[in-house]
């Protein structure tokens, strides 16, 4: 590594972008602050003209988001966290908050010391911490929980013990659709139910490994009017090849059975990192992606961009970029050589990194991420606080500050949008990451890039401070002459309205302690935010008298999809040169990759390393015992 200085690490990115824009990527993270986020998706969307962005929030939650808009038409839960403290009935299909939400996991174990009665059941395929809280653990095959789904609805419908009132007023029926789409295609009652009709509890039981007596155990449940009942989910459905449609079925469960939009009663998709939803999400930092749930391939929400971005009709590009798997192909393939036919070599040369670690986090590591390892002319700008697997490979690395040393925003997964002030200084010669973008917006100014100025010519990180002077913000000696997250989010909260997705002014988010969207302001001048969405009288976008309304309806009738999906078998099963599953999980004492919480003694010496578990009578067979190191090995690598 050879130190430069900033002034010539930023111009040196500003010379990459400018020679070719179009091959130019940002791979951010649901980890950047939201108005970190913000910067980078305008300097894509409004200034480059390119749809080029992702973050790593594409390996996560990509189908919680699916789930959600096929069902309500629109992203984001409608519970909130509240609904634990009031739940007889916590369901995890397959998630362990135990260790990934510890804070929000010992919420519901307090309720009991306090003497309170909450039956927890621990769905999933291995046994975690969470497992010895809970009542029930049911132990699924992988896949099985599409299985499971359906046979309690199967159950209910068979019992009668089904929200009919509701469903009548407030649903519809939808299976898919060909070719396959979000919207679907309504199905009347009788098609919904002959979709049903093969998962008896025998079935299930062979496909997904539940017992019988626990599918009705499940169905009793959801059967019954007079609890609450709030599903959680993580990973273990949202990292499914089937995630729609697992996600799409939760929550038609919780909507045939009626337990839905009352305290204590929601379909919940917990998100892993702190800003997945605000910044990624609500952000829209995505290849499909604008602010505010607006998309590049709807020319209305382009025009819409356009107009509070005040740049020219016609600059945000209605071209989808890649998804973050084909953008990290397209970097890991050399450039096309001249004369070769069209689509043939890598389309991306150069990849601007922020606030994630891809060279150990992305799928299929050899071809998406080492292979970029002595392919020319590829180039890999890293901001990180770090050493990591990303920077081994990186060309550049920018040094970053980390949270507590900036100014920041995150939007978690009950929709609560929280604000913080820097707390200390960077150290050395660490920045913000968003100062770094608009460093590089108002390098490639200088160099003459047109995409930089506006409709009135202005710069568009133009920033100027109560006398009407410009601040120079691009010189971080005065990034903190001006509030710069306050003007950036002020400017991205105009993009909220449009969905329903209201966010309050910067100001006072400084004096609440989080607010959850829709944030309204009332006669009086005060902001109320909202907990229960789509129900009354909860969310101020729902009718008086109506009890419910899905707004954003797919079947634009004000309800909510009820879908039907089969179930099928995951698309690699054990078999004789692969003998055995593989299921992940994460540890409580390391964040991912571990480039933060490895650095920190006792968390080390807690948990130096990975751990495998394996069936006691396989380790027999195989001669493996307890402490042993073992290589695993499957088609994509060991
Ligand atoms: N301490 C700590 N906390 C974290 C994180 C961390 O790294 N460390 N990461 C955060 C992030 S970004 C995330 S996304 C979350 C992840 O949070 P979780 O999803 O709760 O955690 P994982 O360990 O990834 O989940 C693996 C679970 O998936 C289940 N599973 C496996 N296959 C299937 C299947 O086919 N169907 C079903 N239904 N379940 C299955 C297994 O039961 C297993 O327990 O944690 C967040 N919190
Ligand atoms: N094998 C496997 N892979 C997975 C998953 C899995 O379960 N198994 N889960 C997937 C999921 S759900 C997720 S969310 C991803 C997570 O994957 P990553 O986001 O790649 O993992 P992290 O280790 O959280 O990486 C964040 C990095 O940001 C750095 N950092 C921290 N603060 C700052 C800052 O303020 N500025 C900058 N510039 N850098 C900062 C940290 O040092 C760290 O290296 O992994 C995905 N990949
Ligand atoms: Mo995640």
């Amino acid at each position: 590594l050879v130190p430069i200085t900033w002034d010539e690490a930023i111009d040196t990115i500003a010379r990459r972008i400018l020679a070719a824009p179009e091959r130019f990527a940002f791979y951010g993270s649901g980890q950047w602050t939201i108005p970190e986020g913000y910067a980078a998706q305008k300097l894509m969307k409004a200034g480059l003209s390119s749809n080029q962005i992702e973050p790593n929030a594409r390996l996560c939650m990509a189908s919680a988001v699916t789930g959600y808009l096929a069902t309500y038409g629109v992203d984001e839960p409608a519970g909130v966290y509240d609904d634990l403290d009031v739940a007889d009935v916590i369901l995890c299909w397959g998630n362990n908050p135990a260790e990934m939400h510890p804070i929000l996991f010992s919420r519901i174990i307090d309720r009991r010391t306090r003497g309170e009665k909450v039956t927890l059941i621990d769905m999933g395929t291995r046994r975690t911490r969470t497992t010895e809280h809970a009542q029930h653990y049911l132990e699924l095959k992988p896949q099985g929980d599409l299985a499971v789904a359906n046979g309690v609805m199967r159950l209910l419908l068979e019992r009668g013990t089904w929200a009919k009132d509701f469903v009548a007023r407030h649903c519809a029926f939808r299976g898919a659709a060909e070719p396959a789409t979000l919207q679907g295609q309504a199905i009347d009652e009788q098609a919904f139910r002959k979709g049903l009709e093969p998962f008896t509890p025998e079935y299930v039981h062979e496909v997904a490994g539940i017992l019988p007596a626990d599918l009705s155990l499940l169905a009793d449940l959801f059967g019954n009017p007079a609890l609450k009942i709030t599903s959680l989910w993580c990973m273990g459905m949202n990292q499914h090849t089937r995630g729609t449609a697992i996600n799409s079925l939760v929550h038609g469960l919780h909507l045939l059975s009626g337990h839905f939009g009352r305290p204590g009663d929601a379909p919940t998709s917990l998100t892993g990192q702190p800003s997945a939803c605000g910044t990624a999400r609500e952000v829209g930092t995505f290849a499909h992606g604008l602010p505010g749930g607006l998309r590049v391939d709807n020319e209305e929400h382009r025009h819409e961009a356009e107009a509070l971005w005040n740049v020219p009709a016609g600059r945000v590009s209605p071209k989808l970029g890649f998804h973050t798997v084909e953008m990290w192909k397209q970097f890991c393939t050399p450039k096309p050589q001249a004369g070769a036919p069209p689509g043939t070599g890598g389309a991306i040369d150069t990849m601007w990194v922020q606030v994630t670690n891809p060279g150990q986090t992305l799928p299929n590591l050899g071809p998406l991420f080492r292979a970029k390892e002595g392919l020319e002319d590829k180039f890999l700008i890293v901001s990180e606080v770090y050493p990591t697997a990303t920077t081994e490979l990186a060309d550049l690395i920018l040094p970053s500050a980390m949270w507590v040393e900036k100014n920041g925003m995150y939007g978690n997964s009950e929709r609560r949008t929280q604000q913080w002030f820097r707390m200390v200084s960077p150290p050395g010669d660490a920045r913000d990451d968003a100062w770094q973008t608009i460093a590089v917006s108002h390098r490639l100014l200088e160099l003459g890039h047109p995409g930089m100025l506006d409709k009135s010519g202005r710069w568009i990180f133009e920033t100027k401070d109560g006398s009407g002077a410009e601040v120079p913000i691009w010189d971080f000696t005065h990034y903190y002459d001006v509030n710069v997250d306050e003007r950036l989010f002020n400017e991205y909260r105009g993009f909220t309205r449009m969905k329903h997705k209201d966010l309050a002014p910067y100001s006072e988010y400084v004096k609440a302690r989080g607010l959850r969207w829709p944030v309204v302001e009332q006669a009086d001048g005060t902001w109320r935010e909202t907990r229960w969405r789509f129900a009354e009288p909860h969310d101020p976008y729902v009718p008086k008298g109506a009890g419910f309304a899905f707004y954003h309806s797919v079947s634009k009738d004000g309800r909510a999809q009820i879908w039907s999906h089969p179930y099928t078998p995951p698309p690699e099963v054990p078999d004789e040169s692969y003998p055995f599953w593989l299921c992940t999980g994460r540890v409580i004492e390391h964040w991912h990759s571990g480039t933060m919480t490895m650095r920190i003694p006792p968390l080390r010496r807690a948990m130096p390393g990975a751990y495998v578990e394996l069936n006691p009578d396989d380790a027999r067979r195989l001669g493996i015992s307890q402490g042993e190191r073992v290589l695993l090995e499957s088609r994509r690598g060991k």
